[in-house]
């Protein structure tokens, strides 16, 4: 990549707002400066990509495809400047015109072509990968409309359509001539040869044209640029099918509906043909393509193919891979069964995200068969093999196929060399309970991979004060090795850098303060501690637990009005499935608390609660780096990771959280000392759901500080009317199913250590301290050498 001066640089945005934007650099909008830096940054890295891809095919380098339905990219210019090394030069050049370089990049629409973690852990990983210099690709789907905008109208949940290609983005290159073809639906016949085998022929199947977009994702500083395929669907427009004017738009609207908007991970999948087909069309495209790839690069017999790709699905959803690598190998390419089987079942791996049952793919076999009767047909032939070695009592638990039903994540272990949770706890869990009798016939397949997060943008790019007082100590050689971040533990007992590291953590909340204001008109105490939590709205991540902590601390305050408190801002940010009544329900709870409590003159400047809406990954990068308490405080076993949590510790914030997910190994790394704990162990939470050993009414009613607060759901002290009821009814009907009541003693224990603790100053930079030192552990790129080292096996 080349470097430019500033004047080298001023000229090429002259030349691009010219020839580009039919504008001058004196007349130019916030908009045409995004756009002409976009051409500036992209005549570089397309020139770069396609030297990478060159170098790849000459070394005949094996590689990796990262498959998933979900890539929360977020905002792309400000990570490209910074990995192309043009972020100072344009910074520059935007102030010497009199922008704010700010202004100019959040012209940007972010790309939410994801829900939430698992997605965002998907874009991650894209930049670890290109800036490990890896061979590897990521795959997934060109969502016209991604995660709905949320907006709050009268306290509640509304969802508007993202509309995020309204403008051109400027980092997609449509590839029409690699189009390849689906097919979707109709029957299948087949006959049998003189050497028994098999023919099929289909009938009244639905074509759909797979036409790629890619997307260049960028190496910081090292001259690699990978690639991010996103797939669009389009149909023929063909005067031979046979069908009339009405049938052919009729047709016409099907197709383009399936990469025409993304599903957000709410109820079960019953009956959702369209998102089946969406993961069926990605991993058919996906492999086509690879296939062509692997024989116009290696002069080698298509045996050998898992010898030079590994292919890794992102949950179960691209799980269809594995019978259509198998359809494609037997059926367009003549491999028996056994060759087609060895390959696939050596080029799969399989991650695991989550051990909810809900969330555990499951679709009715009607519909596969709907889908593609072909594929069908090799998910039972697959299954009936592997049933052939296990025993009558184990066929409940293990068969692919039971009772109508096709258990994705069944299918993904069968299919694959490898299995792995995403952080220790929840790997063991998947050994010890989820997948227990796959285990036992397989230990050596299951594995576990620490989630990770690119520190480049969540903290070089998110939180440039703290990146430059980090470098000012340590010099800069952290950004490729985060694992330097250690370094810094020998300032743990120097005051000067103590307070320095305040001053940026108090910066970062005037920004916040300003953004809250905006977007809220609440205006929050610089001086209070900021509170978070920040992830989609779920009933076992607990925000209701954190409400239940706003309303007792109120409680406190409006029975002893002169106490002394120490000042909290407690900022939630949270979308809720549309579907999802009683996440959605949790919301409008949260905004009756603040109404009450922000408008009460007894409480003042000491607490207020701010819901920031339309959280996303932008948002994020505003939020975490003014956030001082992360609140992880999901019922143990039921967060598989987290990955806010690394966010936050990496800026300086000190986790309030169970013993879940990676807050395990975030313990484990800073100590006790470093961060608060409470609550239900995993394996207690597992005891009680095996054993129902727990009466959440009995709590009710010996503990008054619940008392008051759930009677209060069921009146109207926070609302007119509309009371809480369904929640009040829930907890003691269904027995709280996340132990809410279980842990809220303990919960309010932590909450008053953290202020405690939050009132020696020295003291919580420290811990402060500690957290920013030991989150290099956390960095994407070392979930990335974890994943190479024992998975891929790449260069
Ligand atoms: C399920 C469904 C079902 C219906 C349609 C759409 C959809 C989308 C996603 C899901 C499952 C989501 C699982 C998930 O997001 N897991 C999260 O993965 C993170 C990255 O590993 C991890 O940090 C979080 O703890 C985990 O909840």
């Amino acid at each position: 990549m080349r470097t430019f001066t500033k004047y080298e640089f001023h000229n090429l945005l002259e030349d691009k707002l010219h020839k580009q934007r039919m504008t001058t650099v004196n007349e130019a909008t916030n908009t045409d400066l995004f756009y002409a830096i976009a051409a500036i940054i992209n005549d570089e890295v397309h020139q770069t990509a396609l030297e990478t891809m060159k170098r790849h095919h000459q070394n005949k380098e094996r590689q990796v495809s990262y498959l998933s339905l979900e890539f929360l990219i977020g905002r792309l210019i400000e990570s490209n400047l910074i990995n192309t090394g043009f972020k100072s030069v344009c910074d520059e050049v935007l102030i010497d015109l009199g922008k704010d370089p700010r202004h100019v990049y959040h012209e940007e629409e972010d790309a939410a072509l994801g829900n939430g973690g698992l997605g965002r852990l998907a874009a991650c990983f894209l930049d670890s990968i290109a800036s490990l210099g890896l061979a590897g690709n990521g795959f997934g789907i060109r969502y016209r409309y991604g995660l709905f905008e949320q907006r709050i109208v009268s306290g509640e949940q509304i969802e508007l359509p993202d509309n995020w290609l309204k403008e051109p983005y400027p980092w997609e290159t449509r590839k029409f001539e690699e189009t390849v073809i689906v097919n979707f639906g109709g029957t299948v016949d087949y006959t049998i040869d003189e050497h028994d085998n098999m023919h099929f022929t289909f009938n009244n199947q639905e074509k759909v044209q797979a036409v790629p977009y890619d997307v260049s994702i960028v190496g910081y500083h090292n001259d690699v640029v990978n690639n991010l395929r996103l797939w669009k669907a389009e149909a023929f427009n063909r005067v031979d099918d046979g069908h009339g004017y009405d049938n052919r738009l009729n047709y016409m609207n099907n197709v383009e509906r399936i990469s025409g908007v993304l599903y957000p991970d709410d109820e079960s999948d019953d009956g959702k043909l369209l998102r089946l087909k969406q993961q069926y069309f990605l991993v058919s495209a996906t492999l086509q393509t690879l296939i062509k790839r692997f024989k116009s690069i290696h002069e080698l017999p298509l045996t050998q193919f898992h010898e030079k790709n590994v292919i890794q699905i992102n949950d179960t959803h691209p799980t269809l891979g594995i019978p259509e690598l198998m359809r494609i190998l037997m059926d367009e390419e003549g491999l028996s069964w056994k060759e087609a089987w060895y390959i696939t079942s050596h080029t799969f791996a399989y991650t695991n995200h989550t051990i909810m049952q809900e969330a555990l793919e499951k679709w009715s076999y009607d519909l596969v068969k709907q889908l593609n009767p072909r594929v069908l047909m090799i998910i039972e032939e697959i299954n009936r093999q592997f049933c052939l070695d296990i025993s009558e009592d184990q066929l409940k638990d293990l068969s692919v196929i039971d009772d109508g039903v096709v258990h994705m994540s069944r299918l993904a272990i069968i299919g694959s060399f490898s299995v792995n949770g995403v952080a220790a706890l929840h790997s063991d869990i998947i050994k010890k309970h989820t997948f227990n009798d796959f285990y036992q016939l397989d230990e050596e397949k299951f594995n576990n991979k620490t989630n990770g997060i690119t520190h480049r943008r969540w903290l070089l790019n998110a939180n440039p004060g703290l990146s430059r007082l980090i470098t000012s100590k340590i010099g800069d050689s952290w950004i490729a090795h985060p694992d330097q971040l250690r370094q810094l533990l020998d300032f743990k007992d120097d005051e000067n850098f103590l307070s320095e590291l305040d001053a940026v953590k108090v910066k970062n909340k005037q920004h916040l303060k300003k953004v809250i204001f905006q977007k809220t008109g609440i205006e929050v105490n610089e001086n209070s501690i900021f509170d978070v939590q920040i992830k989609r709205l779920h009933e076992y991540k607990r925000q209701l637990l954190n409400v239940f902590h706003i309303i007792y601390l109120y409680h406190e305050i409006k029975d002893n009005p002169t106490m002394e408190v120490q000042p909290r801002t407690f900022i939630f940010g949270a979308k809720a499935a549309p579907g999802y009544k009683r996440a959605k329900e949790i919301i409008r709870l949260i905004h009756a608390v603040a109404n009450v409590i922000n408008n009460d003159d007894d409480v003042a400047d000491r607490i207020k609660v701010v819901f920031l809406e339309n959280y996303n990954v932008s948002l994020a990068e505003d939020i975490i780096p003014a956030a001082e308490i992360s609140e992880q405080i999901s019922t143990a076993s039921m967060e598989a990771s987290g990955t806010g949590n690394m966010k936050m510790m990496m800026n300086g914030a000190v986790t309030l959280g169970t013993m879940d997910g990676a807050n395990v190994e975030i313990d484990e790394r800073v100590g006790r000392d470093h961060i608060i704990i409470f609550g239900l162990s995993s394996d207690k939470v597992i005891d009680y759901q095996n054993n129902g050993g727990y009466r959440a009414r009995e709590v009710y009613q010996t503990d008054e500080r619940i008392k008051r607060i759930m009677d209060e759901l069921n009146d109207d002290t926070f609302t007119n009317g509309k009371s809480f009821n369904d929640l009040y009814y829930h907890l003691l009907k269904d027995n709280d199913p996340y132990f809410i009541l279980r842990d809220f003693d303990t919960y309010v224990d932590a909450e008053k250590r953290a202020a405690a603790l939050y009132n020696d100053k020295k003291k919580w930079n420290q811990m402060s301290l500690v957290n920013i030192a030991e989150s290099g552990y956390f960095s994407s790129d070392r979930t990335i050498k974890d994943y190479n080292e024992d998975i891929w096996k790449l260069n």
